[in-house]
């Protein structure tokens, strides 16, 4: 296709309540969408960028900036683009992975319209329908999480994951245990907070029988997490120190991780996503799908990608009431614990476009060649 124009859009999505990590407490999603206009369709990415930098370094604004300075001149100026051949045109911009991952979730979009190709398909999917998991913030009392955890249990999610950080990590976690009995899948998210020589401390976890614990250290230290793994038994899985399949086979050749959590805007984006997949598949290394969350643009797209054989786990691909009242697209809902994998052209919703106008945080900016 020739790509003829880059319409960046930012929303600002209410959420249902407010979703507290180790490293901070959001109200709303501040949510950068891609619409691209080709010669052949058009197509719609979301980035999954915070504001600020704390997840990660990127952000919103700098998104913006090497979207309309650096990536979009690339698409503009090629002959002929697919997502295929996005990797190798977005050489010769370093890292930015999350904005290149939402250029290239448009691109694929637009691309498989085009051909009345769904994303399930495409990306190998062998399931309709996928397990669905919740991230549970974390909260002002251990009450109030019992309560809330009961609540999505109540829904039907398959798994609950806690977020935890020093101070917030073994009573919570014992507590919901006892809640919801010795069976139910249970898992524990650190978003970086601890450091090695916490390691004995987070030993104290394994009596509650952890599915997993995501990424308790520092996303560059590899090393700690290998020294982790060796020490305690419930399983140690990467999320953001995971950006790119060469990381991914360093970590569990190190055995740093024996459970992968894949995010397409992570890793700069779906092909790059699988391919961590089927690395993972390789070597026999369990993954599921992450969530940044997604409005139903990119919540659409990553059931897709958790539609593949690898993801065995349930991930968190909740339903859109988990944040959003009202979603970008027709809401995802969760039937059994699951959501149906769309099915129809690219990502298979529709966006709304008057509600991306109405909650519109700034006038959008429009890149051309
Ligand atoms: O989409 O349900 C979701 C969010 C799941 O916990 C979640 N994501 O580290 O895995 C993670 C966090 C990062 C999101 S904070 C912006
Ligand atoms: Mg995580």
């Amino acid at each position: 296709m020739k790509v003829e124009s880059i319409t960046l859009h930012r929303v600002g999505m209410p959420l249902v309540r407010p979703f507290e990590t180790s490293f901070g407490r959001e109200t709303a999603r501040d949510v950068l969408l891609v619409h691209l206009v080709s010669d052949t369709g058009e197509g719609w990415g979301e980035c999954v960028a915070g504001s600020s930098p704390s997840y990660s370094s990127e952000y919103v604004d700098g998104c913006v900036q090497v979207i309309e300075h650096h990536l979009a001149p690339l698409l503009f100026r090629a002959a002929d683009v697919s997502a295929g051949s996005l990797a190798a045109l977005f050489t010769p911009v370093v890292g930015h992975r999350m904005a290149k991952a939402a250029l290239e979730a448009a691109v694929l979009d637009a691309e498989l319209r085009a051909s009345g190709t769904s994303f399930a398909r495409y990306l190998g999917a062998v399931r309709t329908e996928v397990d669905c998991g919740v991230s549970v913030g974390i909260s002002t009392s251990i009450d109030d999480l019992l309560d809330e955890v009961q609540g999505y249990v109540d829904a039907g999610y398959r798994r609950i994951k806690l977020k935890i950080k020093p101070g917030w990590d073994l009573e919570p976690v014992r507590r919901v245990r006892e809640r919801i009995g010795p069976d139910a899948a249970l898992q524990v998210d650190a978003n970086t907070a601890y450091s090695r020589r916490d390691i004995p401390h987070l030993g104290e976890l394994d009596p509650a029988n952890l599915l997993l614990i995501e990424q308790p250290f520092d996303e560059e230290d590899i090393a700690s997490h290998v020294a982790l793994a060796a020490a305690i038994e419930t399983p140690v899985c990467l999320d953001e120190s995971i950006v790119s399949v060469g990381v991914a086979i360093d970590a569990i050749e190190r055995g740093a991780t024996s459970i992968v959590n894949i995010k397409p805007g992570r890793v700069g984006g779906y092909l790059p996503a699988v391919a961590i997949h089927d690395a993972c598949v390789e070597r026999g290394i369990p993954v599921w799908c992450g969530g940044m969350l997604e409005t139903g643009i990119g919540r659409a797209m990553n059931v897709a990608l958790a539609a593949l054989p690898g993801f065995t786990l349930p991930g968190d691909t909740s339903a859109s009431d988990r944040y959003y009242a009202e979603d970008l697209t027709e809401p995802f809902v969760l039937v059994d614990g699951r959501l149906r994998v769309p099915d129809g052209p690219g990502s298979g919703v529709t966006v709304r476009t008057d509600l991306v106008r109405a909650w519109a945080l700034a006038a959008p900016v429009l890149v051309r060649s």
